[in-house]
């Protein structure tokens, strides 16, 4: 199946988009229409994060979301706290969340990432509200690049779709449910 390829020219989704994605056929169907989104962005790597950002409002825009805010926190070990607060107020229909660790010479990558995707997960579970895990964890800068608008998509995007699928979940993009 050839990946899709996000034109920053057109207002559609051509099939070169060079994402990680294997649903990413889905995506052309997705329907954003009368959905409220919240994206959270850490600011540490902020000159990737803001990049993450630009994917995600992107992929909100294609789908025709009816609004979206953007809040900022320190870094990614706060985006679950952050994420809580926002869905517990009931004026989102799904949050993005997203932050760029990159592995230094310590552990403090592990606890970093890894209180963040437990964290984020267990938001949404708790809250019933969806929440897509737009946070790259890369051994390195070159890495992280590459996936935040470079040659490995751009992982904003990525999480915006994902965001707005699971809003209408249970419905099918393109299906009769
Ligand atoms: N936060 C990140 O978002 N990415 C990182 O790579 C990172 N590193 O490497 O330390 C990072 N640390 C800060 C952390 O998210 C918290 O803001 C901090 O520990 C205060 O709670």
């Amino acid at each position: 199946m050839a990946p899709l390829r996000y034109d920053e020219t057109s207002a559609t989704l051509n099939f070169n988009y060079p994402t990680m994605s294997a649903d990413s056929l889905i995506w052309q169907h997705l329907d954003a229409t009368g959905l409220r989104f919240a994206i959270i962005v850490a600011r540490f790597n902020t000159s990737i994060t803001e990049r993450l950002l630009e994917g995600a409002r992107d992929a909100l825009k294609k789908t025709g979301a009816a609004s979206h805010e953007v809040f900022r926190v320190p870094g990614a070990f706060e985006l679950p706290f952050a994420a809580k607060k926002l869905a517990g107020g009931g004026d989102y229909d799904a949050i993005i969340a997203l932050g760029c660790v990159i592995r230094g010479d310590t552990p403090h990558f592990d606890y970093v990432a890894g209180e963040c995707a437990r964290g984020v997960q267990q938001v949404a579970l708790e809250t019933g509200i969806p929440i897509a895990f737009g946070v790259l964890t890369t051994d390195t800068t070159a890495q992280a690049e590459a996936r935040a608008g470079g040659e490995a998509g751009n992982k904003g995007f990525d999480a915006a779709m994902t965001a707005v699928e699971m809003a209408r979940f249970p419905s099918v993009p393109g299906g009769t449910r």
